[in-house]
């Protein structure tokens, strides 16, 4: 098995944003298409969204992320790329069964587009690194699944030392001790669930080889956790980051 991987990281959309009365979406699409072909130029094998694609409940605006989403989805499928799609704070409804704006995602029965809308283990064949998902997830579901660890920790119980090596986290739950950390207006988001922040330099610890994070809007990378960013300036403050999706090469 060939042990390195090409990788495209992204996170953050928002297609449905408006920003001072704009619509980003054709902004939006615009680079998520470019991005695709960028993929396919690149020949990565996986793709990777860390979540917030768009809030469940804005009418059109909805619809329209979503379908992009899915035009997305189906686009690198088409050409053998394996997909992976978190669900972020913005894009979980509260309810206590698993549901998000990525659920559309997971209705068509294609085993190379994975959607994690519950803390799970994503295996892909002919990729060395497994994904360890940890998206945000409804209070009902967080209070069993992150308040009380073991739910998570019964899914890599079984790890070897190898297998931690060779997993890289993917994650949008808050970031906890991770120092020079950048956050901005979207850290005050959480609407609940701050109580439940992971630990995870301790991942880092266990030795895997990389942490991906999503929610925050800055890109940045601080040792082993790499964070990815929106893909434009969502709002006044964010005028000095430098948005894009990224090609990791692990
Ligand atoms: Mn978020």
């Amino acid at each position: 098995m060939n042990m390195n991987m090409k990788m495209l990281v992204t996170s953050d959309w928002h297609a449905d944003a408006v920003t001072n009365g704009i619509e980003r979406y054709n902004e939006i699409e615009s680079i998520a298409l470019e991005m695709v072909k960028t993929a396919i130029e690149e020949r990565v094998s996986v793709f990777v969204f860390a979540g917030d694609l768009c809030n469940p409940g804005l009418g059109g605006r909805t619809i329209m992320a979503i379908s992009l989403a899915s035009k997305v989805a189906n686009m690198l499928d088409d050409v053998g790329i394996r997909s992976i799609w978190l669900a972020g704070n913005h894009d979980v409804v509260d309810v206590d069964y698993p549901l998000s704006s990525l659920m559309p995602l997971c209705t068509q029965g294609n085993s190379n587009i994975n959607v994690a809308q519950v803390p799970m283990v994503v295996e892909l064949a002919h990729v060395p690194f497994r994904f360890l998902c940890l998206p945000y997830v409804s209070k009902y579901l967080g209070a069993r699944m992150y308040e009380h660890h073991n739910y998570v920790e019964a899914l890599t119980a079984g790890f070897s030392a190898h297998d931690w090596k060779y997993t890289i986290v993917v994650s949008h739950m808050t970031a906890l001790d991770v120092t020079g950390l950048e956050v901005g207006t979207e850290s005050n988001e959480f609407r609940y669930g701050k109580s439940y922040k992971l630990n995870l330099p301790s991942y880092l610890d266990r030795g895997v080889r990389l942490v991906i994070q999503g929610h925050f809007h800055k890109h940045q990378r601080h040792g082993g956790l790499f964070v990815p960013g929106s893909l434009v300036r969502l709002g006044f403050g964010e005028e000095k980051h430098h948005p894009h999706y990224h090609i990791l090469s692990i």
